[in-house]
This record gives structure tokens, sequence and C-alpha cells, in this order.
């Protein structure tokens, strides 16, 4: 450290000695907002891709993954990005209080904790797919400097005081207002930048679809059937799951802090590997071929017993074991895998691709084309597996290959092959509901994906299971509904339903964790009935 020059020898301290640290971690926590900042603004420059802070957010996501185990997979539902967001806000601001807090012992400190972070945003953004290293690396230089810069600056001003002698030295609060202000207009700097950078994704998405219009219709359609439990007429039971899920209210989840932006005009989907002919097709080589559409429902490996991530849409797409016939997989293929624009991969037995299952590389849901949180433009759809293992969104690549390759999931500790289990679900009446006395509905629904449900039983307080009446089914690819009348008598009562699969897989009773390979157990309710 160089000697201080004379005329800025310690002038009379204008902040209580021992309060030199806290100075300092505010002027670094402050540098910290300030390169978060600058990297918001940058952001704007390449508002279809990952920024800077979306990159590292990627690779925090990518290896928490690992130790998060159950609740891995549903955690990345969607509040739970927010949260992340704001957690990573809080901890840069409070690595850079921390490397503040050296400012006046050891400067280098700080330096070091800038360009160290600039280096580690600027590996991250380069590792990640939607991001660009060229961008990455000026905007983490620019970050850094700024951050850098602002710190030393305030944290000089504010432990020499103000030079103008006239002026009284600044006291604790004058600092805090001041710091204050400076994160203030930051943080609207920084919301502002992001605000803009939303906007202009969310209409390139909405061009993007709207720009193709309407999706083709299919060749072959299976409709939802007529009559299901949940349309009026004399069957209906008030409360039950519709038969086909309302988009709006089908689950998401993913790895992806932001859905990504595909530019469909520039995608192409590559069928690689252990393929004869390697084939890449645009989006309208898919939608110039012949497509099917077919009610299938999906389900993730972490829904718990009882629980909602799982649903039922109308996929339209193109066969994925036609595309993989002109490819010709080859023989000593074991794995077909999906892979996204973001990186993320899902692999299952070449067998669930050409079987005869109708699985899909899937271009519509519901009729419309695929909504941007459900895969836009283009994802698959694989009846009787999780999502984890199969129905990769964003899809730009399907990969003929083996065992060898693992898909994203497998290293952090879920099994390897993900076949849906039987599973069923009461959702008339509701825990912990109030139940009038009298005749009413046990109602819900069960599944078994690709081998069908052809028993669905009910028992009360532990007696005796009673079958209950199923509703209309498209196919074995879908959940079914099924009711049971119940007389209902005054007080608290248990119900517990369990289904039987099409291959005589009778529901277990066993509870077990949605780690490794999905949730087990019968679902059950409590209610009091008046
Ligand atoms: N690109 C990509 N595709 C993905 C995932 C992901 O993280 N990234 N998650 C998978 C998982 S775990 C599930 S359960 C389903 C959920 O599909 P949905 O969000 O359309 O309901 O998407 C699958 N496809
Ligand atoms: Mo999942």
């Amino acid at each position: 450290m160089s000697e201080l020059p004379p005329e800025a020898a310690p002038e009379p301290a204008a902040v209580r000695p021992g309060t030199g640290r806290s100075l300092g971690a505010l002027a670094g926590a402050l540098g910290a907002a300030t390169s978060l900042a600058v990297l918001e603004v940058a952001a704007l420059l390449d508002p279809d891709g990952s920024s800077v802070l979306e990159s590292v957010g990627n690779r925090v996501i990518d290896s928490f993954a690992a130790s998060l185990k159950d609740v891995a997979v549903a955690i990345f539902g969607t509040s739970d990005k927010a949260a992340l967001q704001i957690g990573t806000v809080v901890i840069a601001l409070a690595i850079g209080a921390w490397l503040g807090s050296w400012l006046d012992r050891r400067p280098a400190v700080l330096l070091g904790g800038f360009a160290a972070f600039g280096a580690f945003g600027t590996w991250a953004t380069a590792v990640d797919p939607q991001g660009s290293a060229v961008l990455a690396l000026v905007a983490c230089a620019v970050a850094a400097l700024a951050g850098a810069t602002v710190a030393l600056g305030l944290h000089g001003r504010w432990s020499r005081g103000t030079p103008d002698a006239a002026e009284p030295a600044l006291d604790r609060r004058a600092v805090l207002v001041r710091g204050g202000v400076v994160l203030g207009v930051l943080a609207v700097g920084a919301a502002v930048a992001r605000s803009v950078r939303d906007g202009i994704r969310e209409s390139r998405l909405s061009q993007a679809v709207a720009r193709r219009g309407p999706i083709p219709s299919a060749a072959t359609v299976v409709s939802a059937p007529e009559g299901t439990l949940d349309q009026p007429g004399p069957d209906q039971v008030e409360g039950i799951s519709p038969y086909l899920t309302p988009v709006d209210d089908f689950f998401r989840i993913d790895t992806a802090l932001r859905v990504p932006v595909v530019d469909v005009d520039r995608w192409r989907l590559a069928v690689t590997g252990m393929v004869d002919r390697p084939l890449e097709l645009s989006y309208d080589d898919l939608l110039a071929r012949e497509l099917i559409e077919v009610p299938i429902t999906i389900q993730c490996v972490s829904n718990e017993v009882g629980g909602d991530l799982v649903g039922t849409a109308s996929w339209r797409g193109v066969r994925l074991a036609e595309v993989l016939r002109e490819a010709g997989v080859q023989g000593g293929a074991e794995q077909i895998v999906g892979e996204s624009v973001d990186g993320f991969t899902a692999g299952f037995p070449v067998e669930a691709a050409l079987d005869g299952r109708d699985a899909l590389i899937a271009v519509a849901m519901d009729g419309r084309p695929l909504p941007p949180e459900h895969g836009f433009p283009v994802r698959l759809i694989v009846p009787g597996l999780y999502g984890y293992v199969s129905a990769t969104k964003w899809l730009s690549e399907i990969r003929a290959t083996t065992w060898d390759e693992a898909g994203y999931w497998i290293p952090r500790g879920w099994a390897r092959e993900g076949p849906i289990k039987t599973m069923s679900r009461i959702d008339v009446p509701r825990s912990g509901s109030d139940v009038e006395a009298g005749a009413r509905p046990i109602a819900g629904v069960a599944w078994a994906p690709h081998r069908g449900i052809v028993r669905v039983e009910v028992r009360i307080d532990g007696g005796a299971w009673q079958e209950a009446t199923l509703g209309p089914t498209a196919s074995e690819d879908t959940w079914i509904q099924w009711w049971l009348r119940w007389d209902a008598t005054p007080g608290d009562h248990e119900l517990e339903v369990r289904a039987t699969a099409a291959d005589g897989d009778v529901q277990t009773d066993a509870e077990a964790p949605p780690a490794p390979d999905g949730a087990t157990g019968h679902h059950t309710v409590r209610v009091a009935v008046r």
C-alpha cells in the first residue's frame, strides 16, 4: 500500500473509529449492487439469451439440484424461481459486504473478489447453451470495474468525511441515507432494465407463436370422451378434476429460470447419434408431416401421493417412431435422449419410442401451439413415463444412444428408468373439509398411463373395499375419473382409495417418497361430517 499523501492525512475521524468495517461493508454491498445493476442493463443487449445472472443461477440450480433429492424436481416449479432470484441478490450483496469489510486493511481483497465474480459470471455464461460468452466477458468486465469503483469511491469519501471543511463530517445517519439513495437508484435502474427485457421476451414469444398461425389439423384424432364426470349431465360430480386439465392449471416443472425464447425460423430439430441417416427438421418440416392428436396424462416423478403435479392434455404432434424409423435407429442403441435448447436432457428406452405407443414430437397442446412454459415450439411426450425421463420441452435434439449417457436427473439421484406407477387421488371431498351428512359422492381420478386402469376401490374408516364407478376414457394413456356414492354419517371419517391397473398391478399401500422413482401409498383424506 502506498503512503497517504500528506493532505489526506488523518483528519478528525468522520465516523468514530471501529465503524470502519461497517462503512466498508456498506460500500462493498453497494458496489455489488452496482455490478448487479450493470449486468441487468447489459442483459438488454441479448434479450432472447441467458443473461449473466441467469447463467449463474443455472449453474447454482444444476449444482444444488443434486443435493435436494426428493424436493429437487418440484422445487423448480414456479414461485421457487422467484425465491432463488431474490436469494441470489441477497447473497451477492452479502458477499459484497464481506469484501467491503476488508477495505480499511486490504482493499486488494475487494478487487480480487470482484474480479473473481466477473470471471465466474463469464465462465457460467460461456457454458450456458443460451448464453453469449463474448457479451458476458464485456458485461462482466464493466460490471466488476463499476462495482469496485463504486465501493472504493464511497468508502474513500465516507471514511475521509467531506473534503469541504465548512461542512460537518458525515455522521452515521447521513451515510445510511446516502447509501439508501444509491441502492434505491440502482434497484430502480435494474428493475426498469429487467421489465424492458421481459417485455421484449414476451412480445417475441407471442409473435413467434402468432406468426405461425394455427397448427395444421391432425389426420388422426382421438377425442376426449363424451360424458366425463366433470361435464354437465346426470353423472356430473362437482369438484372432480376435469378430464382435460385446463392449460392455465396445468402443472409446470422445469429447471429453466426463464422460459427459453426460441426463434422458430432458425430452430432445427436434429436427429442424431446411433442412426443411419441423421436428420435435421425445421418447424415447417414437422408441421408438414402427418400429425396425430391424442389425450395423454403426464406426471412429474416429484408428485406426492394426492398431489397435483399430474395433468391430461390433448397433444398434437408427429409420431416419434416415424421420425426414428426414417433416421434408422441402429441395433446397438438402447436409449432415446431428448435435449433442449437450454441443455436439459431426458432419456428413455428405445422400445418406449418404437413399441407402438403414441410417443409424440408434440407441437400443440389442446389445439393451440405449445405455450412457452410447456415447451414451445416442440417437446416430447411419451405415454407411461414420468416427465423427467421423457417429456423434454424446448426440444432441440433427439439422440439415439446407449445407457452410458445419463439424462439430467440421473446423476442427481433419480432412477434411470421412470415408468409411472399405478396411482389414484380423491378430489371430492377435500381433505379437512366439513361435509353435511347424507348421500354424497366420493370421487377423483386414477392413472397408470399406457397400462390403463381397470378398477378403483374406496374404503371408509378402514372397512371393506368398495368398487367405484369409472367414468369414460379416451384410451389407456390417460387417467380415468371415478366416483362412489357415500352415505355420510355424522362424525370424523377417513376415506382411502386404491387403483388396479390393466396388468393386474394393485396400487400398493407401502408409503415411499418421490425419490428415486416415484411416490407410493394410498391417498387418504379425513373429513368431518355434521
Ligand atoms: N427442457 C426441459 N424440459 C423438461 C424439464 C426441464 O427441466 N427442462 N422438466 C421435465 C419434467 S421433470 C417434467 S415433470 C415435465 C413437466 O412438463 P410441464 O411443465 O409441461 O407440465 O417436463 C419435463 N421437461
Ligand atoms: Mo418432473
